[in-house]
């Protein structure tokens, strides 16, 4: 097993941290320690260490049950360790054993434990990779939800947390009354504004628990804005076994992730950060046009292209891309619906934006799953369609490649293909009632689910229809038929 008393037994072509973990002190607390996390933040200040220490990372994982404990434990016994193995499309790999994660903690294992660590002066930096729709903003009011009832627990027992609005709250007010400062709150999850949307969380809820706290933290801590882009797949048991073969090492949580990575950040953080400019951050006074760019057109193009790949029986986004009609599809889309309304950043030409993403999908050595891409899609068409949508709807233009998009989406949450496969979706926003609108017969059913509501103060009638018209298509001639009646 890989860990700290046989990190030296590793090939000599796998990169080994140029510092020692032992020096290492924690800086910075994550919650959220999934593939993206740990192939990115993780990388950038595993890059750092050796000239600033002090800025190592403690994991928190929230989540509970078997396959967490299990991961707890695998982390502990690893020492933290783990392997990224970072893939070029010409099938050129390097492996990098990452030592910036010095501790992993489950807090429904020792809950105090995590909040002793972020009340800890030492902690300057709490990061999260908690997904699109982790901030638990209500979509239809743009508001934090105030109903939830994991909130709703926290807000009348912020001692004993269970989300991390009560843990990060409430580590906050125990740093406010011991005089110590606040730390930055730095969301790296891929949504708009993402600073913001984390700001307006905590200070919602720390609102609804104590207006002078919520004033304290918007007076003392930072919520600074970042675009984050790495394609980090999901590593199967067969995935990770062949990374071990190929690495030599007995890793039993070996990430895995392409070549490119970027990280545009803001330079907003309440009580200093270390010099991630030397790791490649890109440092810049407003993220908003890169993240644009990046939302609207990578991660749009890539739930466009794999909802429709689903149900062609696509497993892999690199097939899926080699499908000329798939592929034709993402182009118009990108060329016709989105870079006509995109405002392009210093230095990046939306072309070879849009050229550099398809090769990326291209990637065939990471085998990135699209039914990963389409998981969550509920949270995912609010933030990487929505301003899409309400651009054509708003300018009367042609919907056609939306509205496929969109009866896609619906024809894929079935759960079958069109030759008949089962396959199971991960839809952590849907309850029962909303199953139940997937499933309906009526193929109108579906446009009542949530994550169409962001442009359902737009008349979008003709959208709706071309929807119900385009399902109809998938469902009896299959998607190439569906794909074979928009504008060429
Ligand atoms: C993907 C992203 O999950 C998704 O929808 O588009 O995970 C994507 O791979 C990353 O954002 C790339 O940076």
């Amino acid at each position: 097993m890989l860990n700290l008393d046989n990190i030296k037994k590793a090939v000599s072509s796998v990169h080994l941290p140029d510092y020692n973990p032992l020096d290492i002190k924690p800086g910075i607390v994550h919650f959220g320690v999934g593939n993206f996390f740990r192939a990115h933040e993780a990388l950038y200040i595993d890059k750092i260490l050796h000239a600033e220490p002090s800025w190592g990372i403690i994991g928190v994982g929230l989540t509970d049950g078997e396959h967490s404990r299990k991961k707890a434990a695998t982390f502990k016994a690893q020492d933290c360790l783990y392997s990224l193995t970072e893939c070029a499309p010409d099938g050129k790999r390097s492996v990098r054993v990452i030592a910036a994660l010095r501790d992993y903690l489950l807090a429904a294992e020792d809950p105090q434990k995590v909040l002793e660590r972020l009340s800890n002066p030492s902690t300057r930096i709490v990061s999260m990779t908690i997904t699109e729709g982790g901030y638990n903003i209500n979509e239809a009011t743009g508001a934090f939800d105030l109903e939830n009832p994991n909130v709703q627990q926290d807000l009348h027992n912020l001692e004993s947390p269970i989300t991390i609005f009560g843990y990060v709250v409430s580590a906050l007010r125990r740093r406010r009354n011991a005089g110590l400062k606040a730390f930055t709150i730095m969301s790296c999850d891929n949504l708009r504004h993402n600073g913001d949307v984390a700001r307006k969380a905590f200070l919602g809820f720390a609102q609804a628990h104590d207006p002078e706290l919520a004033e304290w933290i918007a007076q003392n801590a930072t919520f600074p804005n970042a675009m984050v882009d790495r394609i980090t797949p999901t590593v199967t048991a067969n995935d990770a076994r062949q990374l071990n073969d190929y690495s030599g090492l007995e890793d039993d949580l070996p990430v895995v992730a392409e070549d490119f990575h970027q990280w545009v950040l803001e330079d907003n953080f309440a009580d200093g950060r270390p010099d991630l400019a030397r790791a490649g951050v890109q440092f810049v006074s407003d993220v908003t046009d890169y993240e644009h760019v990046k939302i609207r057109m990578l991660n749009a193009s890539h739930i466009m292209l794999s909802f429709p790949a689903i149900l062609l029986g696509y497993a892999h986004v690199d097939q899926a891309i080699k499908d000329p009609a798939l592929k034709q599809n993402v182009e118009n889309f990108l060329v016709r619906d989105v870079i006509p309304t995109l405002k392009a950043p210093p230095g990046v030409d939306l072309q070879e934006y849009m050229q550099s993403v398809l090769s990326r999908f291209s990637n065939p050595a990471m085998a990135d799953q699209t039914l990963r891409i389409a998981g969550d899609g509920c949270a995912k068409i609010q933030v990487f369609w929505t301003e899409t949508v309400r651009d054509l709807l708003l300018g009367h233009k042609d919907c056609s490649r939306m509205a496929f998009g969109i009866a896609a989406y619906l024809e894929m949450l079935r759960g079958v293909t069109s030759s008949g496969q089962h396959y199971s979706t991960a839809e952590p926003a849907y309850a029962q009632a909303q199953q139940a609108l997937i499933h309906s017969d009526d193929y109108a059913a579906g446009l009542k689910l949530p994550a169409f509501d962001a442009w359902r103060d737009l008349d979008s009638h003709a959208l709706d229809q071309q929807v119900v018209e385009l399902r109809k298509v998938i469902r009896s001639q299959g998607v190439l038929a569906a794909l074979a009646t928009l504008p060429a």
